[in-house]
């Protein structure tokens, strides 16, 4: 039998799973606690489900279950302790549900999944039973492709969900979904015939989850706007921000405010540059280094502490690790985690900000400036100019590259691509996927830059926004006959709800690359080929021509 079975990720081993330690840097141990952790989730939801079905509204319990599933994406947690606390913190949440639904006199049916009722609180016996209720405890292939789409659809819904709560924003309807999906995932005699539809709706509530983190965003921070961003450093201490969190965000920034600490963001984090609320700060230089994977050469230069928000942490070396914070969902073991907001505080930064007193400032290893800031609202006041450069065929066609970065080689293909397009096309991106080409000097369209960046993967939702807004424009009736391809690269899990989002848009003919999910079973690939021409990344000149046809 394998340590542990894991294939939610791009990097799965060998494009079929991981099986004895995450190539991630997942150990075992933890990969299989986190698979405890989603079953027991899944307990939270049978019984949260039934307390919803009577009326019964428990904030503690859909706030459990999206902290719990956004710990297990990809790069988020590897502090074993964490996921441990946080299954026994389930079987509280389990126990609170049950008693009040005993107190309504609900009576839990008999053949409740038990992922609701199972219980242990020797370390021993969790670590036996994580092992048997993996992925593979689903026999039928196509059966736990499905499912797992499913839940890792809903692990990026539960990670945007996150972002908006913490900035006081949350959505009913959304929990009651994540509740229900999860549940559904429980069930035996579930057929592939109800498994597609629950597949489709994780992709309604994809779009309605990035519209809610929209929404919490700008009304917080203000509309992104066209941003220069220095990529250079000063000659201060200063700290490193990285992941997806702006709330933390926000609060480093206050609290850093007049100490002679420098803030810098990294990978996700750089979008936080294009809103009016954080570019007023003085200390807030700018971007420092690359996506997520490059971390290690990075954080060593930067000199100064780093603060994990979410994802992605690359498991630290010895020479950097004591430099290394973490916050929210994100851990990793040895590290200092700093502790979540106590109701009406702020968090407590101050640790993190004499750490970096004491630290060298950051060398340099670039310098000039990028630009960003193309979130909708910017994008639709440039509509005029856009639509001009379309209808005078100045600009040809858009291709839409959002998504992830990672490590491998495959992925100089979109470097590639973005370099052998046609002058007369623009990127649209979002999320990390960006730094395959948003320092390369592809130029612009009449002012036009051809690399329009959203901001973080969930403001994939403003790509979508910019799509709906020029089929309305162009008086279409049919999103598809946009002149809009899109080239995504996937790599984690929020990446698959932006993938599932574009497909309940209507979204045909994705490009997905550098490879396939190693979750999708050959039936499951094959139908979302046949139903929505997704097909796989190939060669740079090929690709290119066949879009351009
Ligand atoms: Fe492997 Fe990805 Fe899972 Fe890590 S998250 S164990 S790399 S499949
Ligand atoms: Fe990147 Fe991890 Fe996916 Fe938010 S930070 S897009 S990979």
């Amino acid at each position: 039998m394998d340590n542990m079975f894991c294939y939610q990720c791009q990097e799965a081993s060998k494009g079929v799973g991981c099986t004895v330690k995450g190539v991630c840097g997942k150990t075992d141990e933890v990969s299989n606690l986190q698979d405890l952790l989603v079953f027991i989730s899944k307990g939270v939801a049978v019984l949260n489900n039934i307390a919803k079905k009577n009326e019964l509204t428990l904030s503690e319990a859909d706030e459990y279950i999206y902290e719990a599933l956004f710990m297990t994406i990809t790069n988020a947690n590897f502090d074993d302790q964490k996921i441990l606390d946080k299954i026994k913190e389930g079987f509280e949440v389990r126990k609170s549900i049950t008693q009040k639904l005993a107190a309504l006199g609900v009576e839990l049916p008999s053949d409740i999944h038990s992922s609701a009722i199972w219980y242990s609180d020797d370390v021993e016996e969790l670590e036996r039973k994580a092992i048997l209720v993996g992925v593979k405890s689903e026999a039928d292939e196509d059966i736990r492709s499905l499912k797992e789409l499913v839940v890792y659809g809903l692990k990026g819904v539960a990670a945007y969900a996150e972002h908006a709560a913490n900035l006081g924003f949350t959505n009913e309807d959304i929990f009651a979904f994540i509740s229900k999906a999860l549940a559904e995932t429980t069930r035996t005699d579930i057929g592939m015939d109800e498994l597609v539809p629950l597949v489709m709706e994780t992709g309604k509530f994809g779009v309605d989850v990035m519209a809610l983190l929209d929404k919490a965003n700008t009304q917080s921070y203000g509309n992104p706007e066209i941003t220069e961003v220095n990529i250079g450093v000063r000659n201060n201490p200063a700290i490193l921000i990285s992941g997806h969190d702006l709330k933390d965000m926000e609060e480093l920034l206050q609290q850093t405010n007049g100490t002679g600490v420098d803030v810098y963001t990294h990978s996700e984090m750089l979008p936080a540059n294009y809103y009016p609320k954080f570019k007023k700060y003085e200390h807030f230089v700018g971007n420092y280094g690359n996506a997520w994977w490059k971390q290690k050469e990075e954080i060593e230069a930067f000199n100064g502490p780093v603060l994990f928000t979410t994802n992605c942490i690359v498991p630290p070396t010895d020479s950097y690790k004591d430099r290394v914070y973490t916050t929210g969902s994100s851990g990793f073991p040895g590290v200092k985690h700093i502790a979540d907001r106590e109701d009406g505080k702020t968090k407590d930064f101050s640790e993190i900000i004499e750490h970096a007193k004491k630290c060298a400032s950051p060398k340099q290893i670039e310098e000039g400036t990028i630009v960003g800031g193309f979130a909708h609202n910017q994008v639709i006041q440039l509509a005029d100019k856009v639509v001009d450069a379309v209808k005078s065929g100045a600009i040809k066609k858009f291709f839409v590259m959002a998504g992830c970065d990672g490590r491998m080689k495959s992925r100089d293909y979109y470097t590639d691509f973005s370099q052998q397009l046609p002058d007369d096309t623009v990127i649209l991106t979002a999320g990390c996927a960006k730094y395959r080409y948003n320092k390369l000097p592809l130029g612009d369209i009449g002012g036009i830059p051809r690399v329009l960046d959203a901001g973080q993967c969930n403001d994939s939702y403003s790509l979508a926004v910019i799509a709906m807004k020029l089929k309305e424009v162009f008086e279409l009736n049919d999103i598809n006959e946009l002149p809009i391809v899109y080239n995504i690269a996937w790599y984690e899990q929020k990446a698959v709800i932006v993938l599932l989002a574009l497909l309940y848009l209507g979204v045909k003919d994705i490009h997905l690359g550098p490879t396939l999910p190693a979750f999708l079973s050959p039936a499951v690939a094959d139908f979302l080929v046949k139903e929505f021409g997704i097909s796989m990344k190939g060669d740079v000149e090929a690709d290119i021509e066949k879009f351009m046809a």
